[in-house]
């Protein structure tokens, strides 16, 4: 640790930190919209249209995450050290709806997609935990009203979460630090710009170069387990 250095560093996380978990990413050639159309599971219309399918494609992901298999990985963890260790603030913002960081330590943390271990209220908008299956015949604790309950989980189309909370970490960061995102995906495939605009160096660790690659000072290539401890200690060590 080099003595003095303690700016803030803001991370941004998409599915290929979890990969080497065992869930899917979205965009590979085995990736989830290889196997369903986003608009049918993951838009408001396609709620709308068939409520009860939508609700099983979120029923098989949480059964998945919950089914004992998935663990955090080196990647998750280094992330969590980071902000264990590092002087300033670390503020970790994930595009990703499992709590693989969580479940490795990290607090700092936005959800700005959602979580899949959350539902919400169509009715009334409680958000609730949600570990087991949800279905159409389920009321809601707060409002009682059946068949309103769905994923608390950013649709395409639908505003992302706490987006002023992390406008402002962007606009006052040194350090910007993108990790297993294809940058498809808006507002947060922007982030990168906001980063550079408030001063920050920013940094792409991934498989491969993501769709806004020309916008990172630097780039690291490589599955997330390897390069994120090591960009870590990089980082603790002043560098
Ligand atoms: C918004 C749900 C306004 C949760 C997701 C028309 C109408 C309305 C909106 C739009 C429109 N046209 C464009 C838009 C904007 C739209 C958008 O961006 N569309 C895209 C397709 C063009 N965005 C929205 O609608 C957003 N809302 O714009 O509201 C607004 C704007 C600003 C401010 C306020 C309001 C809402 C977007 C959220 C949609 N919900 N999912 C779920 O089911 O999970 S998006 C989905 O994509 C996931 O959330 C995922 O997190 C996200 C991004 O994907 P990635 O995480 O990057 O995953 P991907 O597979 O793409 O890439 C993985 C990467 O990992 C790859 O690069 C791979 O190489 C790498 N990798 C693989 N293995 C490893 C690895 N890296 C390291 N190690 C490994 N081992």
């Amino acid at each position: 640790m080099v003595p003095g250095l303690s700016f803030r560093i803001v991370i941004l996380t998409g599915a290929g930190i979890s990969k080497e978990s065992g869930l899917d990413t979205f965009r590979d050639a085995d990736g989830i919209w290889a196997k369903v159309r986003l608009e049918d599971v993951a838009t408001p219309e396609g709620y709308a249209r068939d409520p009860q399918r939508v609700l099983e494609f979120y029923n098989a992901r949480r059964r998945s995450l919950l089914s004992g298999r998935v663990e955090p990985n080196r990647g998750h963890y280094a992330l969590a050290e980071l902000e264990q260790k590092w002087p300033g603030e670390v503020v970790l913002v994930t595009q990703n709806i499992d709590d693989l960081h969580e479940r490795a330590g990290s607090n700092s943390l936005i959800h700005m997609h959602g979580e899949l271990l959350k539902g919400r209220c169509d009715a009334c908008g409680r958000v609730s935990t949600c570990r087991d299956d949800q279905t159409l015949d389920l009321s809601c604790d707060a409002c009682g009203r059946t068949g309103k309950m769905r994923p608390h989980v950013v649709w395409f189309g639908e505003i992302p979460l706490e987006m002023e909370r992390i406008y402002d970490v962007l606009a006052h960061c040194e350090l910007f630090i993108s990790i297993g995102t294809s940058g498809n995906v808006y507002p947060a495939a922007g982030f990168v710009r906001e980063a550079r605009l408030a001063g920050a160096r920013t940094v792409e660790l991934n498989l491969e170069p993501s769709q806004g690659a020309s916008l990172f000072d630097q780039q690291v290539i490589g599955p997330a387990t390897e390069i994120v401890p090591a960009f870590v200690a990089r980082v603790l060590a002043g560098g």
